[in-house]
């Protein structure tokens, strides 16, 4: 029986029932009895694997095709209206023309199938920031990472009504999972989310990347906020005050290390606490205060394994060992758990690889292969989290103080540095640059411009994006939160990182902070205000003055060099480039031939 009678849910689902020819039609109620029913069947089929009860209670193992492991960029479309409106840093197709190609993709995939309905909601059940969306999908997995990631079930439609017609279609057909005929595609003036021939997380999970960074940042566009590919986390000083600040490096840069970091011991000792509010998304709006509040629309984590451990972050990996999903991590067939590249220093002897082949894993990783896939992933409720913070349900959401850009650069960016007001931040943002990973398909370690981390993610034209920005910024005015520039990942002439990272990030945020209440001073330089040596905390940390000398360190040369590269990517905007970011790279160049 239907969960809910609102009229536009039930026209469209009748649309698609038609369309995808079920078997049976399943709504999702998030009980958790009926949760445990699919975990069941998931398991009898092969689609999960029960992992250890003991050590990783409710926990389940998964494998995709070796086809079918991270986001697909080269076939992700914004269908909007008309290519400009997309913009060149999109894929664009015409929308009559996607639906045709996409219907007739999906049409009768799910005979022999279970349709089910997944109701959500991005934000907290009721809150003015939140939004709804219905996804059909044909995978318990899908269903069972949804349930994880995003609040769901009925309780979602109760609060939303009969009348409203504000929500996201998503229909997923995982269908053959053909990459050839494997498409993402967002349909933003539609309120629509079609994806097809895949069943890996960020293509599927239609929620995440699809609904809360495509859809919405056009919504926010219109609607006058902004969707984000950003952190957020608290950070509580010895008198108990707590900052927020929202973070935004690309994928698989440190976005989940940093919001649930532990800080080194000269902190904790002094009464720093670091609160996670989110890992991945932002959707930010101008309060009643006239600042700038941010919410996580997720429920959930879905998180990057390898590198993480006991270690590098143990509040991500706490977060794993109960009710989580792995999924093309190792298992390891002794204990019946899981291991991933930077757990540990032990492989399992008696492995299945993240394809599916038993080996001996200590032999096999010796010989330099890989137990785990690169961009393998937990998705873990955000509960689980031991910092999560208390603001986690907020409907309001929590005041952010300062804005954080960031990127994997070998060379050039420094270790940090401040921009000189909000337009300057979005230049900063705008030019930002990085190496690719493995999270998306393709060459790993080519630098290219990705703007606000969210080159694969903005549902328009960028150079809109980049002006909504800019508006955003005005209205703020001196209340806009401080925007900050970081690089943990300048390398020395081996390619070793140079800077510890991880939880020694706390030192560069302290410095961010201290600068949000003005009580430190800062070098002027060409890019940007940056540290002096002395300001930023070195104190129980084995590493030298000269080192972070030489990681603040502002190389003209090589920023003289960034320039023709910044003026060929904004070249691709023609017109519609925001004049002050014209002017920003104008001064910018001024100020290095100075
Ligand atoms: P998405 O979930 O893809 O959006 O990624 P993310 O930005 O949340 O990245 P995540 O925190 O999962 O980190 C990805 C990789 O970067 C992991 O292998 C980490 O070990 C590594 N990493 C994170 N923080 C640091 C750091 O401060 N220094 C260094 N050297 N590596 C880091
Ligand atoms: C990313 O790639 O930025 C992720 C993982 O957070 S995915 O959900 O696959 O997009
Ligand atoms: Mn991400």
């Amino acid at each position: 029986m239907a969960l809910t009678q609102n009229k536009s849910m039930l026209a469209w689902l009748d649309e698609m029932t038609e369309l995808l020819k079920p078997d049976q039609i399943v709504w999702i109620d998030g009980s958790e009895e009926q949760l445990e029913e699919l975990r069941k069947e998931a398991c009898s089929t092969g689609e999960m694997i029960k992992l250890n009860e003991e050590k990783l209670p409710g926990c389940y193992l998964h494998r995709t095709k070796p086809n079918d492991v991270a986001r697909v960029e080269a076939r992700t479309f914004i269908c909007a209206n008309s290519k400009e409106e997309a913009g060149p840093t999109n894929n664009w197709m015409e929308p009559a023309d996607a639906y045709k190609m996409l219907y007739d993709i999906a049409r009768g995939t799910y005979a022999g199938r279970t349709m089910y309905i997944i109701p959500y909601s991005m934000g907290p059940i009721g809150s003015q920031f939140s939004k709804v969306g219905l996804e059909v999908t044909d995978s318990i997995y899908v269903v069972l990472n949804m349930a994880i990631m995003t609040r769901c079930g009925k309780a979602v439609l109760d609060a939303f009504g009969n009348e409203n017609t504000d929500w996201v279609k998503g229909l997923h057909a995982k269908c053959d999972v053909d990459e050839e005929k494997r498409y993402i595609c967002q349909f933003p003036q539609d309120n629509t989310i079609i994806s097809v021939n895949s069943a890996y997380g960020g293509n599927v999970l239609l929620g995440k990347k699809c609904f809360a960074l495509r859809i919405a940042s056009y919504q926010g566009w219109k609607e006058g906020w902004m969707a984000e590919h950003m952190l957020i986390l608290g950070l509580e000083n010895p008198e108990g005050e707590i900052k927020y600040v929202c973070a935004a490096f690309p994928s698989a840069c440190g976005k989940t290390n940093l919001a649930m970091m532990i800080p080194p011991q000269v902190y904790k000792e002094k009464g720093y606490k670091v609160w996670c509010v989110g890992d991945d998304i932002s959707w930010l709006r101008i309060g009643p205060d006239g600042r700038l509040w941010a919410i996580n629309p997720e429920n959930g984590f879905f998180g990057v394994a390898p590198g993480t451990n006991q270690k590098s972050n143990p509040n991500a990996l706490a977060s794993t060992r109960k009710g989580t999903i792995f999924t093309n991590v190792a298992h390891n067939l002794d204990d019946n758990t899981v291991w991933w590249e930077g757990l540990d220093k032990n492989p399992p002897v008696n492995a299945v690889e993240w394809k599916g082949e038993k080996v001996n894993g200590v032999e096999y990783t010796a010989a330099g292969n890989k137990l785990a896939h690169p961009n393998s992933r937990f998705t873990a409720p955000a509960k689980n989290c031991p910092c999560v913070s208390s603001e986690f349900d907020s409907t309001t959401g929590v005041p952010i103080s300062a804005i954080v850009f960031g990127g994997r650069r070998a060379k050039t960016a420094p270790l940090v540095y401040q921009s000189r007001d909000w337009n300057h931040g979005v230049f900063v943002g705008s030019t930002m640059a990085s190496e690719t990973t493995a999270a998306a398909t393709g060459a790993v370690g080519v630098v290219r411009r990705d703007p606000m981390a969210m080159i694969p993610f903005c549902g328009y034209n960028m150079a809109d994006y980049w002006q909504h920005w800019i508006d955003m910024g005005e209205k703020l005015g001196d209340k806009a939160p401080k925007i900050f520039h970081v690089n943990w990942f300048r390398t020395d002439d081996e390619g070793h990182f140079i800077w510890p990272g991880f939880g020694d990030n706390l030192r560069v945020l302290d410095w961010m902070l201290k600068r949000c209440e003005g009580k430190v001073d800062a070098k002027e330089t060409a890019i940007g205000f940056v540290p002096e040596v002395d300001d930023i905390n070195l104190e129980g940390l084995d590493f030298s003055k000269e080192a972070l000398a030489g990681i603040l360190n502002v190389d003209k040369d090589l920023w003289k060099a960034e320039i023709p590269g910044i003026k060929e990517f904004y070249a691709k905007f023609g017109d519609k480039l925001p004049a002050k970011l014209q002017a920003e790279l104008d001064t910018l160049e001024a100020k290095l031939a100075e």
